[in-house]
């Protein structure tokens, strides 16, 4: 049976989590909303979107559509700011070698991320090249957990949905990946992400010959 992979960005290729959350509480700032480290574990996996909606909520604050409108431009250009000089030295440990090996075998990869930035962050890092085919938050109409962002991924390596593994880190993701009917691989808390098949607490522990094991 042919396989497939299938990688969320944010957390799992990159920690990107910490430039949405300098980005977003410095718009918390002007909403005079304290925002937390633990307020931005919601936002993982999220869409912008989303995002804001859920940190007006956070602020109890009714903005209207201009000012929405207005807010997310600001976190974004904030956040290309902060990403701008972004290298291969913050892909997370093992993932490379995870690619590499891959590849090797001819295996397809595929990105699966909510993020509209991912495009430029995979070249930023250097590992564009790797990726047979990306999905991102600018293809897709419904955000994690619907499993539209994954399902899409597979079609594009033309390989069944069953025979898809997918690497994430959010519990929107990893229900995402279990809707889409995929073998998910959490980083993260397994008390949190309990509904995926496998769990690291990090993607250093992710050893080759447990993903030789995902490919037999
Ligand atoms: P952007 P992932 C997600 O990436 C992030 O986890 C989430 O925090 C962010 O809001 C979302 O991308 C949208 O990102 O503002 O760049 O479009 O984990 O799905 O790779
Ligand atoms: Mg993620």
């Amino acid at each position: 049976m042919p396989k497939g992979f299938i990688f969320d960005l944010d957390g799992v290729i990159v920690d990107t989590a910490k430039y949405h959350f300098k980005a977003w509480q410095s718009l918390a700032k002007n909403l005079q909303y304290n925002f937390t480290e633990q307020d931005n574990e919601q936002f993982k996996g999220v869409s912008r979107v989303r995002s804001l909606e859920l940190l007006l909520e956070m602020a109890q604050y009714k903005a209207t559509q201009e000012e929405k409108e207005h807010w997310l431009t600001e976190k974004n250009d904030h956040y290309l700011s902060l990403i701008s000089n972004m290298n291969a030295s913050e892909i997370l440990p093992g993932i490379t070698e995870i690619l590499t090996a891959l590849k090797a075998q001819k295996i397809p990869i595929a990105l699966g991320s909510a993020s509209k930035n991912a495009k430029p962050i995979l070249k930023k890092v250097g590992l564009l090249s790797y990726f047979d085919v990306l999905v991102d938050g600018n293809e897709v109409a419904k955000a994690k957990p619907d499993p539209e962002v994954f399902l899409t991924a597979a079609k594009g390596l033309g390989v069944a949905p069953e025979n898809c593994v997918v690497f994430e880190d959010a519990l929107a993701g990893v229900a995402a990946a279990k809707a889409a009917q995929m073998v998910c691989v959490a980083i993260g808390d397994p008390a949190i992400l309990f509904k995926a098949d496998h769990c690291f607490a990090s993607t250093a522990e992710i050893t080759p010959s447990f993903v030789q094991s995902l490919i037999a």
